[in-house]
This record gives structure tokens, sequence and C-alpha cells, in this order.
């Protein structure tokens, strides 16, 4: 971009570079480095990209310290120390690269290529980082295919039986919306630049509500907050849907034109009685009454899915029951109206030459499917063959995967080979037997699509290497060449497969070539504007139109109707298992952390101080815990220790834990994710951080002072 003139001559050259955030959000921003003598010493928001808008969330803006962490991995180390010790010693790049194909050589020959299982996800979300060399590397190989369900799964499914594709409202339209509803949403902590939207919306009369367990940072934000229990929001959902159908405050014409099933519905919600509803959820019946009538009334309506729904054993059924609601407002076909849960059904790159599936046909059989969640299972339980080399990428498994204590054990096992290719020195690093240096996005070429708003953007590196980091398209091509794999396809260079990406007939990528976007780093995909989803009235479902009757999901075992069923782990799913853990555990995203990346970062611990667990204040007094205190909380997974924050940001028997912190800064050695469940939701096998019943009580009823005092000690310097 524009270079700043050297106006005193003795001062380095200054420049600034445009650089796209790669971490998982929906945001994807585009950042302008200031670069002096070749090292970042600024990171701000681009203000010509008009979702990213000038700024920068609190993680980002503090790039410098984690391009150049005091824990960065600089050049490929070999494990000299027990597993998790993290004791390397630095090694070549040859001397890495040969000793993992040797040792993936050996286990084919031994036990077959299906024993080696690929981990990753979404730590980068550039298209070539997050899923090309690497699945042409493993597709030819014939690997253990992993099932990437640890985020978004549930909900995407869900969100797609009742409209038909992951595509909804334009946030750039947000503006224009009258009410706008955060649903199992934090946009101030993970989804920030929705917020301008939200605020000029506001600014013009729009009225803002939160449907959320916790009295999240948006939620302090709001006009309205509602409550439920975790899980139980379809039952709310279907709730307000009978009020809005008994009162005739439906969208008759709308309905009858782009919905199906609405008799069915109609019957089927009658059950849903506001004093049915209060019970489910905890939600007082008058202010869910008060609720649906505001949602028929206000027009255009919003309502911001993301992924925190989705998140649970019912959560599919939830994101899809609570996709009905704009259909029977009328709330599409409007700037503003309708809902989003992603934005990801509209890029229509070509995902399917970067990632070549077709090299599985080189295999007898397709390998088998391992799904990400269930990966302390896969190490320690599963057979024919077992998992015997591991190889993580984007993904820090030892912190962030369900039931770790599984996890743990399972990277401990001496027979496994585990490689990690990673930017710091993570949890899982520290289990790995061979590290590789990772670059950051500054140091990187990648292209972006993005899951909240709708641009495509070329990254471009600002910065030379930090150490001797390679990125994973080109360790993959390295390591195809060490096991004498012989496909063209191993030879495209970033820019290849960024073009091959790019080469789609779709109209809305017309326009946006590899040369365009070298020039301007981003483009809007060709939508119209304002951009009105399903303006043409129809939906890409099997009927055509919205699906309050989904006979697919009929087909698929699943009930065809939207409805609530208890989750899993529930006062009414297991009314057993609650009596013992009567407290249900949320754990959803920390303001500070971006998962578990920036956990690591001086800035950002400061600012997130402890692991901390927030508790009613009768729940608190009941277990005679106060603010401050140190608490054991616990179910048949495991134990983890946190600061109570004591109040009213969630309903009586409702905890949440801000997420995720490092195993390697959690008192004991455990974070929350030894509590959360590893059962599969109800659709995609998606995973389920927030259906977790436990039991708190203090922490000075099981450790003495001087063992309080180091966890207390841990957070110190915070
Ligand atoms: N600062 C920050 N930003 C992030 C992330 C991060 O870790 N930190 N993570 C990124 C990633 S990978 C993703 S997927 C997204 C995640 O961000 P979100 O999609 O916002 O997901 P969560 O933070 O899991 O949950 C959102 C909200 O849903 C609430 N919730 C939990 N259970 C229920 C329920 O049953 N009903 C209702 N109504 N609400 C419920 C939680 O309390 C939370 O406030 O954000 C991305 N952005
Ligand atoms: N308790 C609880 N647990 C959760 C969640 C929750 O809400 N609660 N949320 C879940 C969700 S939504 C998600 S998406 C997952 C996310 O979990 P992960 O996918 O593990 O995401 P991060 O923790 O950001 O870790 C990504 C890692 O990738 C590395 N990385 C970044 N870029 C590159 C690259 O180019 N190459 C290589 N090799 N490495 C790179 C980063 O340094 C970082 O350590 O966590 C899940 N875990
Ligand atoms: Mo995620």
């Amino acid at each position: 971009m524009t270079i700043v003139p050297d106006r005193t001559r003795q001062l380095p050259l200054v420049e600034k570079k445009r650089v796209v955030c790669p971490h998982d959000c929906p945001d994807t921003c585009l950042m302008n480095a200031t670069v002096q003598d070749g090292r970042v010493i600024k990171v701000e928001g681009d203000e010509e990209m008009p979702f990213t808008g000038g700024f920068l969330c609190v993680k980002t803006r503090y790039y410098q310290e984690r391009i150049y962490s005091p824990i960065r991995i600089t050049t490929p180390l070999k494990r000299v120390g027990a597993k998790g010790a993290g004791e390397f010693t630095p090694i070549s790049w040859d001397e890495a690269l040969t000793t993992i194909a040797a040792r993936f050589k050996a286990i084919i020959a031994e036990h077959s290529a299906e024993a080696i299982l690929p981990f990753s996800y979404a730590g980068n979300m550039g298209k070539l980082a997050y899923a090309s060399m690497d699945r042409r590397f493993f597709h030819y190989m014939g690997a253990s295919l992993l099932d990437r369900t640890i985020c978004s799964t549930a909900g995407g499914v869900g969100y797609t039986y009742t409209m038909g594709a992951k595509i909804g409202t334009d946030p750039e339209t947000v503006g224009e919306s009258k009410l706008i509803i955060a649903w199992g949403a934090n946009p101030v902590s993970s989804n920030v630049h929705l917020m301008p939207f939200i605020n000029e919306a506001r600014k013009r009369g729009a009225k803002f509500v939160v449907v959320d367990p916790h009295r999240s940072k948006t939620a302090e934000q709001a006009d309205l907050v509602i409550q439920p229990y975790p899980g139980t929001d379809a039952a709310l959902a279907l709730g307000m849907m009978r009020v809005i159908i008994n009162e005739n405050l439906y969208d008759k014409a709308f309905v009858e034109q782009h919905t199906f099933g609405f008799e069915l519905l109609r019957q089927h919600v009658q059950q849903f009685t506001p004093e049915h509803v209060e019970a489910i959820t905890g939600v007082n019946a008058t202010q869910m009454i008060d609720f649906a009538r505001m949602y028929a009334a206000i027009k255009p309506s919003f309502i911001r899915l993301n992924y925190g729904l989705n998140r649970h054993t019912n959560g599919g059924m939830m994101v899809r029951t609570v996709a009905c609601l704009p259909a029977l407002v009328g709330a599409w076909g409007v700037p503003g109206g309708g809902a989003l849960l992603s934005t990801g059904g509209d890029f229509p790159l070509n995902l399917a030459a970067l990632e070549r599936t077709d090299l599985l046909n080189r295999h007898p059989k397709r390998p088998r499917t391992i799904n990400m969640i269930k990966l302390g299972e896969a190490l320690l339980e599963y057979s024919n063959p077992r998992v015997m080399g591991l190889y993580v990428y984007n993904c820090n498994p030892a912190s962030v995967v369900p039931n770790l204590t599984k996890v743990i054990k399972g990277l401990e096992r001496e027979d496994l080979f585990t490689v990690v290719h990673e930017q710091v020195m993570t949890d899982s690093a520290r289990y790995a037997d061979i590290v590789l240096p990772a670059p950051t996005t500054f140091e990187d070429t990648d292209i972006f699509a993005a899951y909240g708003h709708l641009y495509v953007q070329l990254n471009r590196p600002a910065i030379n290497p930090v150490g001797e980091s390679k990125p994973n398209i080109e360790v993959f091509r390295l390591l195809a060449e060490r096991m004498d794999y012989e496909d063209p396809c191993f030879n495209d260079s970033a820019e290849d497969m960024i073009r091959q990406a790019l080469a789609s007939k779709d109209p809305r990528l017309e326009g946006i070539t590899y040369e365009r976007l070298e020039k301007e780093s981003f483009a809007r995909l060709n939508l119209p504007r304002p951009y009105v989803p399903f303006a043409d009235g129809k939906y890409p479902t099997p009927s055509g139109k919205i699906e309050f009757y989904s006979e697919k999901m009929l087909r698929d075992g699943l009930d065809p109707l939207p409805n609530h069923n208890p989750s899993a782990e529930s006062a009414d799913g297991s009314p057993e298992l609650f009596s013992r853990y009567p407290i249900r555990l949320v754990t959803p995203a920390a303001h500070h952390f971006l998962n578990s990346s920036f956990a690591d970062m001086p800035t950002m611990l400061k600012k997130q101080r402890f692991p901390t667990l927030e508790l009613n204040s009768s729940d608190a007094a009941e277990r005679g815990i106060q603010n401050g205190d140190w608490l054991r909380a616990f179910n048949d997974r495991g134990q983890a220790y946190f600061v109570a924050e004591v109040g009213d940001s969630v309903t009586q028997g409702v905890a949440c834990h801000l997420s995720i912190w490092w195993n390697s800064r959690s008192p004991k050695g455990w974070n929350c994710n030894v509590l959360t469940s590893d059962a599969e939701a109800d659709m995609g096998k998606g995973a389920t951080f927030h259906t977790n019943l436990v039991q708190v009580e203090l922490a000075s009823r099981t450790l003495t002072i001087a063992e309080i005092a180091a966890m207390q000690a841990l957070y110190e310097r915070n």
C-alpha cells in the first residue's frame, strides 16, 4: 500500500501493509500492519474495507505480541523429555521431514494408512492453510478422514433444514432493522464488527434484545435480556409461535406463499402453552408473551444467531426451530430483515479443486472417518487399525477438545507418533514428538471467504517468515516429496491454488480475479446492494419454501417439525444425573481470547485475569461461596478450579465459564474442557460444549490453604 515518506532520512523505512486476520471469527478483518525495518510495530483495522470499518478487536490490536511471542516456535524441534513436559531440542527441517516421512512409512507398512490421523480445524481460515495441500496429501495417503464437527455442524445442518442453505441477512443491512435479537450470540465479544450496524439501527430507534442464559457483554448493552435455561430455546420459540399464531399476529400472505407445513405447525405448537414453556425454560410466561408480540409487531426484524445455540445435544433442532420464526412473521424479503447464522453459503469458491477428494479413489475403499470431538476415544479405544500417527495443525486439541481427560491420556501414549505444526508452544505442542514452526498471517499468502460478511480477500506477507517457519501448504508439499507421492497437484504454488479457488462460473464471483485482489485486497461478492437474500422467493429446500415441516428430516430420522427435546444433561433429560450435578454449565467464548489463541499473550491474560465461574447468588449462598473464592467444579468426567463471580449474570442453577484457557495456565493443569461433554449433537455430529451438568463447591473443602495460594499465584502476574 502507501509508503509513508521518510522525512528525516535517518529513520528506517516505515511501510503499511494489508493483512487478513485468519482467525475463526465471523468478521475476517482486513488489518493494516505498520512495518518498520521488517518488523510489525503496529496493527490497525483497515478503513476502506467496509466490514472492518477501521477498527480491530481487542485481541488483534496487540498482534505484535503474538508474532514476536517469547514462546514462538522458530525452528523444528524434537522431543527430548516426557510427553507433555515441553522439553525439546532444535533440529533442521531436513531432519524433521526425514523423521516424519520415515515414521509415516513405517506406520503405513505395519498398520495401514488409516492408522494416521490428520487433526486440524480453523486456526487459520485461509482457504489454502485450512484445506488444500494438506487434504491432497492425506487423501493421497489414504489416512483416516477427520469429521470437523467441533464448531458449527449442528447449527449448519439445522438451519439448512429450515432455510435450504447457510445464507442469511446481509449484515451490512442491519442498520435498517427495527428489532435486533442476538439469540445465542455475543457479538460484542465474538462478532464485534456487527456492532456498528446494530448501533446505527438503534440510533434510528431499533430495539435490541438478547436471548442468552448468560448476561454477556452484549446483553449488558441490550434493551431486553431473556435468560432461558441452556438448551431450552426451542421451547421458548415454540411458545412464541403459539402466541403469534393464536393471536393472529403472523404474516398470512408470507406464510401462504413462502412456507411449507403451516397447518401442521399450528396444531403442533398448541402444547407449548406459556405455563409449559415457563416450566421448561425458566422464562417468565408474561415476558415470553410480550416478547412474542413485540417480535410479531416490529418490522423489519433481524435475528443474529451465531453458534452458541448449536453447542448442545439438541443444538441442531434449536437452531432449526428459531430459524422458523422470521418466516412466521414475514421478516424476510426486505433489507435488515430475516436471520443470520452464517454467510458461508454465499461463497462459491471452488474448494473441491483445492481439496481433491478424488484422490481418495486411489484406494480400494474409502478410509474411515473419525469425529474430531471424539479424539480421546479415538486415541484410546479405536482399533483396526489403532491410531499410531497424529498430525496436528491449525488446532490446539489439548486445550479445545471436550472431555480432556481422555484426550490427554491419548496424547500421552508412548507408542503414538505426534507431529504438531504450530506458531507457539501450545498445550498440544508439548505432547509432540516433532514440532514444526508455522508462520502467522503476517508472513503468509492466502485467500479468504468469511462467515460473517460477503467479501473475498487476498492476503500477502507483510514481513519475512519469523525464524524458519513454513506455511502449511509448503510443509505438505515437502512431505509429499519425502513420501515419494507423485501427482502434479503437489507442485501447485499458492498462486496456482488461489486461481483454482476463484475459477468458478458462479456469477457471484464474476470479475473477482487474482489480479484484482492483488490490487484491491478485498472484493465484495457480486450481489446486489442492498442484498436481500431469497428476494426471488426461491428457497433451496426440497419444497422450494421455508420448511416448518421437513420431510427430509423425517427421512433422516428426526422430528419433521420444530420441537423441544430435552438436552442430554438437563433436569428433564437426565433426572438422575441432575440430582447429583444440579448446575448447568455453559463455556462460551471469552472476550480476550479467540478459542485458545491469544490465551498466552500477557496483555490478554492481564485483561481476562482469572479463569472464572459465574454463579447465581442463591446457588453461591447455598454453598457458602463468596465472590472471589476459589471453587472446584466437577462431574463424572473430571474437575477444574475457578474463581467465583457471584451475582445475577446467570440465573439460579446455571453457571458460566468464559473459555478457552490453556491447561498449562489453569490451576492443577486442567481447563474447563475436562468438564465438557464429548456427546454428539442431534445433527451434524456436532460438539456440545454448553450441555454439561456439574456440581460446585468451595475449593477449600478439598485443598489446603497452601494449594489455594499456589493457584492464586498463577494469576498474580496477570
Ligand atoms: N472474543 C472471541 N471471539 C470469538 C471466539 C472466541 O473464543 N473469543 N471464538 C470464535 C469462534 S470459533 C466462534 S464459533 C464464534 C463463537 O461465538 P458465538 O457463536 O457467539 O458462540 P458462543 O460464545 O459459544 O456462544 C454465544 C452465546 O450463546 C450463549 N448460549 C449458550 N447456550 C445457550 C442456549 O442454550 N441458549 C441461548 N439462547 N444462548 C446460549 C452463550 O452464553 C454465549 O453468550 O466466535 C468466534 N469469535
Ligand atoms: N469449552 C469450550 N471449548 C471449545 C469451544 C467453546 O465454546 N467452549 N469452542 C469450540 C470452537 S467453536 C472451536 S472453533 C474450537 C477451536 O479450537 P482450535 O481450532 O484449536 O482454535 P485455536 O484455539 O484458535 O487454535 C488454533 C491453533 O492454530 C494455530 N495456527 C494458526 N494459524 C496456523 C497456520 O497457518 N498453520 C498452523 N499449522 N497452525 C496455525 C494457532 O497458533 C493456534 O494455536 O474450540 C472449541 N472448543
Ligand atoms: Mo468455532
